[in-house]
């Protein structure tokens, strides 16, 4: 069955890339991208794109109804630092954009749809270490708290309705087409613009802050994967546990002093440091392993070659 997909929310650091492995995958013409602005010139170049705020039910609707969509990608949020300064804007984006979603959802606008949670959904109660699938999930960020309630509509459309919506609680990602939007692991991303332009970089996180982390592929190729699973073999229907690798500044640092000896890293961490020391260390991703094969391929010597590589190449 020939498919017709829209991203909402595909400027960003997730849709962007989404954008693109989609396009190449199923055809550009099938990939409908959509945000309230532009996006990189890549992006833009590279198949049709309609402006759209993903809080407009009736632009929804209308977009939806028009394109015979069948595959919804809902990427639009506000990350965890930018959200504490704006609370409620960072509420009505988050949690609206997918309630009107998963009502267009039931009232049968298209037959899959994938929704991103975070690990930001876990908080300084849960366990640290190789954090579960189920466990306690009292987030202390607005982000958090509203990828936690996303979750429990997730969960609700499916069982009541049966929208196959799917989610990944994503960690921190590590990308070099765009650049870092406004969340807390953005700092491993900056390092490495920092440490090409100019050799050293000051870390809004402690020296021995370890947060789970994954290269930007790893996660793409985990989300395709699990929307091409069978709608039998998903046994989660909140939001899949994904884990790659964890590190702290102070490792990632050295990763990259393997390539730039000369590297110099400092600390001064910022409000963003409260919100990392919510947030677990390792993630038990067994069930996404179990479930749809998931399996990653970027390890912290690979992610930095790669990193380093690309932002060289594309400077
Ligand atoms: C953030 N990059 O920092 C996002 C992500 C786990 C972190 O959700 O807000």
């Amino acid at each position: 069955m020939s498919k017709t997909i829209v991203i909402l929310g595909a400027c960003g650091q997730i849709g962007t890339e989404l954008t693109l492995a989609l396009r190449s995958r199923y055809g550009s013409d099938s990939v409908i991208a959509s945000d309230i602005r532009e996006g990189t010139p890549q992006l833009m170049e590279s198949g049709p794109f309609v402006t759209l705020d993903a809080t407009d039910f009736n632009a929804l609707k209308e977009l939806f109804t028009k394109t015979q969509v069948t595959e919804v990608y809902l990427m639009a949020a506000m990350l965890s630092a930018t959200a504490e300064k704006s609370p409620a804007r960072a509420w009505d984006l988050n949690m609206n954009s997918l309630l009107h979603v998963l009502e267009l959802g039931r009232q049968g606008l298209y037959s899959k749809l994938f929704w991103p949670s975070s690990i930001a959904v876990f908080g300084p109660n849960t366990p640290k270490q190789n954090t579960p699938q189920a466990t306690v999930t009292e987030p202390s960020t607005v982000y958090g708290i509203s990828k936690k309630a996303g979750e429990g509509w997730a969960a609700y459309y499916h069982r009541k309705y049966g929208v196959d919506v799917r989610s990944i609680r994503y960690p921190g990602l590590i990308s070099w087409k765009t650049q870092p939007g406004g969340g807390t692991t953005d700092y491993a991303v900056d390092i490495f613009h920092h440490a090409l332009k100019n050799g050293s970089y000051e870390c809004f996180l402690r020296e021995n802050t370890a947060l789970p982390m994954m290269y930007m592929s790893d996660a793409i190729q985990a989300t395709l994967q699990l929307m091409e699973a069978p709608a039998e073999d998903l046994s989660v229907r909140t939001s899949y546990n994904l884990s790659a690798l964890s590190f702290t500044p102070a490792e990632l640092a050295q990763s990259i002093r393997v390539h730039l000896p000369d590297f110099k890293i400092s600390y001064a961490p910022d409000s963003r440091q409260e919100i990392a020391d919510s947030w677990p260390e390792s993630i038990d991703d067994s069930q996404a392993q179990k479930d749809w094969g998931w399996k990653p391929q970027y390890d912290l010597k690979k992610l930095t070659r790669e990193m380093l590589h690309n932002l060289r190449e594309n400077s």
